[in-house]
């Protein structure tokens, strides 16, 4: 008789600065848009799970705000998000970036890591746009970061070296069972999906200064005539910042929404319409209800 194979599990923590691709990164290994992408801060709030199945092995990524000292009632919630999920996790994945010195944050999350206990591989990411030269004492530096089960340069944009880091995925895990049945990939609600993929494109259309003012309220998904439609509120604290969502003569708000409809008809598979309205509400940063009403 061949002996039953055993299955390998666990919740693997995306670890890193802000801005690492630790969200491209979830969604390539999942093959789903599931978290929202941007260069600006706090573009990841809360936690997102993407599952990753292998022939005998599922891990779960959980894809966290990156390590970040608190600011507000908000930035509290994000940090203490981190700490418990890594306290938590079976493995961690340490994200870096290959065209940016590894410095004094990036050794403040290892050691975070080390503390935890957990088994480690490093990802170096963006290898795309780092020279060749670059890279190898990049991947020293990091190896001197923390004891590490591998180590795995890749693109999360392109690709590269995406196949060796999925494949090195079992070895940070442990005998157990599934968490998420077969072919589920998220534990995240269609609302919560609908409100990153919109604050995603309000994100990517908005300057600087104005990501850490704004949230999605998704107030209902509702069947339309042909597909579905969401209707969300964007959140500011001030009027002025208000105009500046809306763009003159909405032309801004407008493009919002036709970014959010297609990343969300495309993880949909239906079409998708948008309603979203802007509003203002002060500090709602500080506000522990309202952050707990977004699930944040
Ligand atoms: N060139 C390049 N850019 C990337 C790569 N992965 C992510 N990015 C970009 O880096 C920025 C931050 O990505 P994100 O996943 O939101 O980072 P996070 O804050 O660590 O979750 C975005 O502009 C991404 O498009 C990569 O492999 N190559
Ligand atoms: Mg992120």
């Amino acid at each position: 008789m061949t002996p039953v194979e055993s299955f390998r599990s666990g919740l693997v923590v995306l670890a890193g600065r802000p801005n690492m691709g630790k969200s491209t990164l979830a969604n390539a290994l999942s093959g789903r848009h599931l978290a929202g992408v941007s260069a600006r801060p706090q573009t990841t709030r809360r936690r997102i799970s993407a599952v990753v199945d292998g022939p005998d092995w599922q891990a779960v990524l959980l894809d966290l705000p990156g390590f970040q000292r608190p600011a507000d009632a908000l930035t509290a919630r994000m940090q203490r998000t981190v700490e418990q999920n890594v306290a938590d996790s079976d493995a961690a994945l340490l994200v870096l970036s290959a065209d940016e010195p590894i410095g004094g944050g990036d050794r403040f999350v290892a050691e975070r890591l080390r503390a935890a206990g957990v088994p480690v591989s490093i990802v170096i990411n963006k290898i795309d746009v780092a020279t060749p030269d670059q890279l190898a004492p990049q991947i020293e530096a990091a190896a001197g970061l923390l004891d590490f089960v591998s180590i795995h340069p890749v693109s999360a944009r392109t690709g590269e070296g995406m196949d060796a880091l999925r494949a090195g995925l079992p070895e940070l895990l442990v005998e157990g069972p599934r968490f998420f049945p077969e072919g589920v990939v998220t534990d995240q609600t269609e609302e919560e999906l609908a409100g990153e993929l919109i604050r995603e494109a309000a994100l990517s259309h908005l300057r600087q200064e104005l990501p850490h003012a704004l949230a999605v309220d998704v107030e209902d998904i509702e069947p339309a005539a042909e597909g579905l439609v969401v209707r969300a509120d964007l959140l500011v604290e001030h009027e002025s910042q208000k105009g500046i969502v809306i763009g003159k003569g909405g032309r801004l708000i407008r493009e919002i929404g036709q970014a959010a409809r297609g990343a969300l008809s495309a993880a949909w598979g239906t079409p998708v319409h948008t309603d979203l309205r802007v509003k203002v509400r002060r500090k709602w940063r500080e506000d522990e209800s309202m952050l707990g009403r977004l699930g944040l």
